[in-house]
């Protein structure tokens, strides 16, 4: 039996099949600029001024693609026995009204795009998650519920531009026609999952909560929410309709469907094949590996993001809260710093002097324990920082050791080398304390408590200092470009401290794979294969192929180099008090 996972992103689209041991047995892709170009995108997408869209019609001319490779690749299809996906996060799909009939009278004689596109659409084209057209439609959904703070209550993420609620709201009010003719409104990853099913299915849980519309708590649409994106007599009662009423929710696998005859008919895929919600593909990217409750995702790309699986609501308008897609009463937590690699790499620049890109002296200072650093910060953001939300500015001070006061600003350390091993310090000392209300006290860390147990200002954030210094990750996995380099990835491993260890791994399917496993969990689940124990998580740690995760080995006395970093979690709160 195999298992497909798709991957419906801005530039691709991605299929793998994986077998029962969960190793990869084939993959597809079709690449939109290059493979679709007769739809003109650039990088997969329209972009005019602060408008982002994609055309609708060529993801459904992918989606025949991938499958007509598949097929002429001999890859056994008849055997696949379920499949699920990722998509694209925020993006909304119109279905007009009727377009569940053209769904369900697919003929395999046509392709998807000739019977669906435009026909099936009220608009041919799906917002992208880099628009940034709705300021306005966000000013309002933060007002109406008395600011970002409290936004970032109901749904887990104060509103974003990219957002599908501002976004609907934008849409009802510039084309009031395409709104009025729209039956129902997808996410990509329930667009997806309604083609390959033939019939419109509802929005999976996790996924909606890109929307500023789902009240977490609740675990159901905000009528508040829902109401300002489309007030009542405009249609409120219409956009809950649209929005299909209820989503799909990640208590248990729920089974969209047997695939569509279309795909049957067309492709040779078996008629029980069965489909799982699709989700969003940071999402899916966390269903990639065996994270478990507390575990950290860091991933080192030109921007650091940060994922972490929590049980605790923590909601804050500088990153976002997701219900877990597969582990119920869990929680992702994503935190996007902006400044990452490119902030490193103009440091690694200035101390080789020349522009060879060579990392041999940068990593020398990374590692080298000679270089006593002990009373210096320094923050680095070439870009304007969205963790703290905060202009473009670098700062380097030196501080009291006793008490964290800011002693002195610094324009330049006397050895630039300095700088190299206090941007990865400090880049991974705030991905620590960020991450740290979302964890859960852990017992080994408690010798680190400290008499005096201040009250430190980060954020949104006053908490106790031993907030932070209690709070240690239970593993961490190192993925993205930076995640080879071991000087870097050796020293956010020391600063995060995990007490089960780190790991990396290269991870170029990571979003299909996530839907690999998320296809074969759910219907070994859902078929009594496997006992309704065996949570997600617990099927991942006893399957998952250990071989693809390399240890990072952290050298030396581990708690006294964590209780060395929890020292400058004070001057650190102190010197972002500085920034504006
Ligand atoms: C997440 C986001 C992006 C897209 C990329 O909030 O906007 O990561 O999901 O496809």
């Amino acid at each position: 039996m195999y298992y497909l996972g798709f991957d419906l992103s801005t530039q691709q689209l991605k299929c793998l099949a994986i077998d029962e041991h969960l190793r990869i047995v084939h993959s597809e892709v079709v690449e939109f600029e290059k493979e679709l170009a007769h739809y003109g995108t650039r990088k997969g997408v329209y972009a005019h001024d602060d408008v982002v869209d994609c055309p609708v019609g060529m993801w459904l001319e992918a989606l025949d693609l991938v499958m007509k490779k598949f097929v002429n690749s001999g890859f056994d299809m008849g055997s696949v026995g379920a499949i699920s996906g990722s998509c694209q996060q925020h993006g909304s799909v119109y279905w007009r009204t009727g377009a569940e009939d053209l769904l369900q009278g697919l003929t395999p004689s046509e392709d998807l795009v000739k019977q669906l596109y435009p026909n099936a659409f009220s608009r041919d084209t799906a917002p992208n998650w880099q628009d940034h057209s709705t300021k306005v439609q966000c000013g309002r959904m933060e007002a109406r519920v008395g600011g970002p703070e409290e936004l970032a209550q109901i749904t887990g993420s104060r509103a974003h531009f990219r957002f599908t609620g501002p976004q609907i709201m934008k849409i009802a009010e510039h084309e009031p026609e395409a709104y009025a003719d729209t039956e129902s409104i997808a996410l990509v990853s329930s667009f997806l999952t309604s083609v390959l099913c033939g019939k419109i299915v509802p929005l999976e849980e996790a996924d909606a909560c890109g929307m500023n519309l789902y009240d977490i708590t609740a675990r159901d649409f905000s009528e508040k929410l829902v109401e300002v994106v489309a007030p009542k007599e405009n249609g409120a009662e219409g956009l809950l309709r649209r929005l299909g009423g209820k989503v799909v929710t990640c208590d248990e696998p729920v089974l969209m469907g047997p695939i569509a005859g279309y795909f049957v008919d067309k492709y040779g895929l078996n008629k029980n094949c069965k489909i799982f919600p699709f989700t969003g593909d940071n999402l899916a990217t966390i269903c990639s590996l065996p994270l478990e409750k507390n575990d950290v995702l860091v991933s080192l790309g030109t921007s650091t993001t940060v994922l972490v699986i929590t049980d605790q609501y923590h909601p804050s308008p500088n990153y976002h809260l997701f219900i877990h897609p597969t582990i119920p009463k869990y929680y992702m937590g994503m935190i996007c710093f902006s400044n990452g690699a490119l902030a490193r790499e103009k440091i690694r620049d200035a101390i080789n002097g020349d522009d060879s890109n060579d990392w041999k002296k940068f990593n020398d200072a990374v590692l080298d324990d000679s270089l006593d650093n002990s009373n210096e910060l320094g923050v680095y953001f070439p870009l304007g920082e969205i963790v703290p939300s905060v202009k473009a500015a670098t700062k380097r001070i030196i501080f009291d050791k006793k008490t964290g006061e800011i002693l002195e600003e610094k324009e330049a350390f006397d050895d630039p080398r300095h700088d190299a091993k206090n941007i990865v310090e400090s880049q991974a000392l705030s991905s620590k304390i960020r991450v740290a209300p979302l964890l859960n006290g852990n017992d080994s860390a408690k010798n680190t408590q400290t008499n005096s147990d201040p009250v430190v200002k980060f954020d949104y954030d006053s908490l106790r200092l031993s907030e932070y210094t209690n709070k240690r990750p239970n593993r961490v996995y190192f993925v993205g470009g930076a995640s080879k380099n071991d000087a870097i990835v050796t020293l956010f491993a020391e600063v995060l401290g995990a007490v089960n260890g780190n790991y990396r791994l290269e991870t170029p399917n990571s979003c299909a794979l996530g839907g690999c496993f998320k296809a074969m969990w759910s219907d070994q689940y859902n078929s009594g294969k496997i006992s309704k124990s065996t949570t997600f998580d617990k099927f991942l740690a006893e399957n998952f192929p250990k071989e693809d995760l390399e240890a990072i080995h952290v050298d030396g006395d581990i708690e006294k180099k964590w209780a060395s970093y929890n020292k400058k979690i004070v001057p650190l709160s102190n010197l972002e008090s500085k920034l504006k």
